[in-house]
């Protein structure tokens, strides 16, 4: 069964260990699983940094010219990438020519399951864009809508340092709420919430045990 619609889509999945406490509803569609990444954080790390030495984060361009403080990888099917030609999936990396490393088995069940927990059965992303924030970088408001699947959540993890999520409304000029987002947070965001604006705040200066002096955010999507 894929993408079963239903009035919510927080109702925990039948042998749901997260308690009800660990769940922070944002707005219908949209939920916080507190602490479900934790005890896979130091493995999903090491498949970063395996990722990362095919495909190294980069800062991409805008396609209004600007640098983007946060740097971005990817794996699975495809990357999302942005220049000044504007914002796209692409399925090879135009640093090398060659496809994006594969999703490892430990992504694809963390994001299953976290999809499950959720209420949503049936999540089978196709692609992983990962974040690397430093202190003092920064996502401005945004909606994420380059994925032809706008019907499939979007599962995203925390790693390493603490950031300030940004969550807006269906318009851009709706004030965003603020919300910590630690190691081994997961977002779980689809339904009615799929196109919210979002962002993250300026990161804090900080050291983390698992990552140094960085967050890492994976968020998993089915774009095709
Ligand atoms: C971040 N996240 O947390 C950036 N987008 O680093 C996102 O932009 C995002 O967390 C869509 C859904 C969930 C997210
Ligand atoms: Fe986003």
């Amino acid at each position: 069964m894929r993408r079963t619609r239903r009035a919510s889509h927080t109702a925990p999945a039948t042998g749901s260990l997260l308690p009800m406490e660990d769940r922070v509803q944002l707005a219908e569609g949209a939920v916080v699983l507190r602490g479900f990444a934790a005890d896979r954080a130091p493995g999903l790390l090491a498949r970063v940094r395996e990722i990362a030495a095919t495909a190294p984060f980069r800062h991409l361009e805008t396609p209004g010219g600007y640098r983007m403080s946060v740097a971005m990888t990817n794996c699975g099917r495809a990357g999302w990438v942005s220049d000044r030609r504007g914002y796209r999936y692409e399925m090879l990396d135009p640093l090398s020519g060659r496809p994006w490393p594969p999703m490892p088995e430990e992504f694809m069940d963390l994001a299953a399951r976290a999809a499950n927990e959720a209420g949503l059965g049936g999540f089978d992303p196709d692609v992983c864009l990962i974040n690397r924030y430093e202190p003092g970088a920064r996502l401005s408001l945004h909606q994420d809508r380059d994925e032809r699947q706008l019907g499939a959540p979007i599962v995203s993890v925390s790693l390493g340092l603490p950031a300030t999520f940004l969550w807006g409304g269906l318009r851009r000029s709706d004030r965003p709420r603020r919300i910590v987002l630690s190691s081994g947070d997961v977002v779980v965001w689809g339904g009615p919430s799929r196109l919210v604006y979002h962002g993250v705040a300026p990161l804090a200066e900080g050291m983390h045990e698992l990552t140094g002096r960085c967050r890492i955010n994976l968020t998993f999507r089915q774009a095709f």
